[in-house]
């Protein structure tokens, strides 16, 4: 039988006309990055772009390709009042008169892409929100709007296949591109994150600057059987957080990315409004808890557009866990 294309499924779901029509063009912009990636080699962009964003990191070509290539494909939709991407300083405005029902969207155009020369999975985060009501000053201040705002979220990863992961309210469901049709077909309905696991995922090579209730938690699981877990535990680190969450939605898992004595300054090494929120509404509608280690992330209130945090996000009798050992200082 054949699977739903991603138009079939968000009409099938009643979602709404213009909020279909904003996901249909991040779908597009997402098959465009995909192309770019997988011919990186031949087009020769696979290295450094020569430049640094905002977040001081050197920024590969496939970055910048794929920043805009993603404006590209979303600054025609008259319902787009604003883009604020992980590559871009300010805001990028484009509407004048912002109003009531008008979305804005966040994202990192391509997360993980220190993976792309070395081929290994990378992939494109994105967060829609809708404004409540006009706005007066379109400024930095007026795209600060919580996580438990978000009507939508998800991501494409580029991996073996190109997969499209979303929410908007009613689960989660995912899409596998099919390169003959070039739709993205319905292939994982209603992804849930079991509870519980024996897996974490995080960059032990910072051991040594964890707070103290992260390295007890990492120490108490590799103890195994023997320590105070009582069952043995497994690994993974992929240094892209697109393919390590993916990995969570499908078999279960904890990611953590704390907040250490390296990046205590800026708060956390991930950014609260394009990879926190939105990968916290896709576990939390499949089932699972997203944490800072301390509160719900998607109750953070933001400060700043390119605000990090710590994450602590996946199966959700693991994420109170942790939170236990926070709690226990
Ligand atoms: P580290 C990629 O740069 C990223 O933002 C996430 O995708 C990933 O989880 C993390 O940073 C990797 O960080 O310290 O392992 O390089």
């Amino acid at each position: 039988m054949q699977k739903p294309t991603l138009r079939q499924h968000l009409t099938e779901a009643d979602v709404d006309r213009d909020l279909a029509g904003l996901i249909d063009d991040i779908a597009s912009a997402c098959r465009f990055i995909a192309d770019h990636v997988r011919h990186g080699a031949f087009q020769g962009n696979l290295g450094a772009a020569g430049s640094t964003n905002v977040q001081g990191e050197t920024q590969k070509q496939l970055d910048v390709i794929s920043d805009e290539e993603f404006a590209a494909r979303c600054r025609s939709n008259p319902r787009i009042a604003a883009l604020v991407s992980e590559e871009v300083d300010d805001v990028n405005w484009l509407k004048t008169d912002p109003q009531a029902g008008d979305f804005i969207v966040y994202y990192d155009p391509l997360d993980g892409s220190s993976n792309v020369d070395v081929n290994l999975s990378v992939g494109t985060i994105f967060s829609v929100v809708r404004l409540p009501q006009d706005i007066e000053k379109a400024d930095e201040n007026a795209v600060l709007i919580k996580g438990d705002q978000q009507v939508c979220a998800g991501y494409a990863v580029y991996g073996p296949s190109t997969g499209f992961v979303l929410t908007t309210g009613q689960g989660v469901h995912g899409f596998t591109h099919h390169p003959g049709s070039g739709e993205f077909l319905l292939t994982q309905p209603d992804m849930t994150v079991p509870a519980e696991t024996s897996e974490y995922a995080i960059n032990s090579s910072r051991a040594e600057k964890w707070e103290t209730p992260v390295a007890r938690y990492i120490s108490d699981n590799v103890a195994g059987k023997s320590g105070p877990r009582g069952r043995s535990f497994n690994m993974r680190w992929t240094a892209s957080m697109v393919a390590d969450v993916h990995r969570i939605l499908t078999r279960g898992g904890v990611f953590l990315y704390p907040m250490d004595s390296g990046n205590a300054a800026s708060g956390g090494k991930l950014r609260l409004m394009y990879e926190a929120n939105p990968m916290a509404l896709i576990i939390e509608a499949a089932g699972g808890a997203a944490s800072t280690g301390r509160g719900r992330i998607l109750e953070v209130d933001p400060t700043g557009h390119h605000q990090r945090v710590p994450v602590i996000l996946g199966s959700k009798d693991e994420v109170a866990v942790i939170e236990r050992y926070h709690a226990e200082g």
